[in-house]
């Protein structure tokens, strides 16, 4: 998968691409991003890229042109142009099936939205998907790419040690309830006990506790999940 990033803040990413999971699948060749400046797209000799919106109000607008032209550019840093996603709260809610249908594809290039978004042919030419990742509003976009950039690359073959696992999570089409609880050494701990069924070896008991734990809190927290 490879996955080209457009922002006016390649630095916050520097720390994100680092992590260990990110960065040995970018090692291991499962995963490619890159991370571009839209501020060298720039038309101005001041690296102008924001401009105030024409019929006033507060705050600056990304200009279509150096967008447009970065986007086209970047398109053809590889052989297909790929997915464009742009990042904005007034976008489609991201979830995990939708994860699961973009997984498929090869390449993105994700635009990340700042100051009060882009001029409105941004949209009409390239014709992006807008994708939110929640009801709130965050400073920019680069966030939220982090977040869409870290549900895609989980669902790459080999980039998680365990291939089905991501198929299989919650809020995914396979699995409309929450985990389970888990537990690990010691036995006992300020008094709280591991519960005595995980420690008997009957996998058949285990399996049934585990169901209607999940069962249970799903209930409690997410019944919505239940509905569908
Ligand atoms: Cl994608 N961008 C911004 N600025 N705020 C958001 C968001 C995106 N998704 C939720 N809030």
């Amino acid at each position: 998968m490879r996955l080209d990033v457009l922002t006016l803040f390649p630095e916050m990413f520097s720390g994100y691409l680092s992590q260990s999971i990110l960065n040995k699948s970018i090692e291991r060749g499962l995963v490619e991003i890159h991370v571009h400046n839209m501020r060298d797209w720039s038309t101005d000799k001041h690296n102008k890229i924001d401009d105030r919106p024409f019929g006033g109000g507060p705050g600056m607008i990304l200009m279509v042109e150096p967008v447009v032209n970065c986007v086209r550019d970047v398109q053809k840093m590889a052989p297909e142009p790929g997915t464009l996603i742009l990042t904005t709260p007034q976008g489609q809610r991201l979830c995990q099936p939708m994860v699961e249908d973009l997984a498929i594809h090869q390449r993105f290039i994700v635009l990340c939205g700042r100051y009060e978004g882009f001029d409105q042919r941004v949209m009409d030419i390239l014709q992006p998907m807008e994708v939110s990742i929640g009801d709130y509003i965050l400073n920019g976009g680069e966030v939220a790419s982090m977040v869409l950039i870290d549900s895609l690359v989980r669902m790459v073959p080999g980039v998680l040690g365990d291939e089905l696992s991501n198929w299989d999570d919650s809020f995914s089409r396979g699995n409309r309830m929450l985990e389970y609880p888990q537990y690990t050494r010691p036995r006992e701990f300020e008094g709280h006990e591991v519960p005595d069924v995980l420690l008997g070896g009957n996998h058949g008991a285990i399996e049934g506790w585990r169901k209607e734990q999940s069962l249970e809190k799903t209930k409690q927290r997410r019944s919505d999940l239940l509905d569908s």
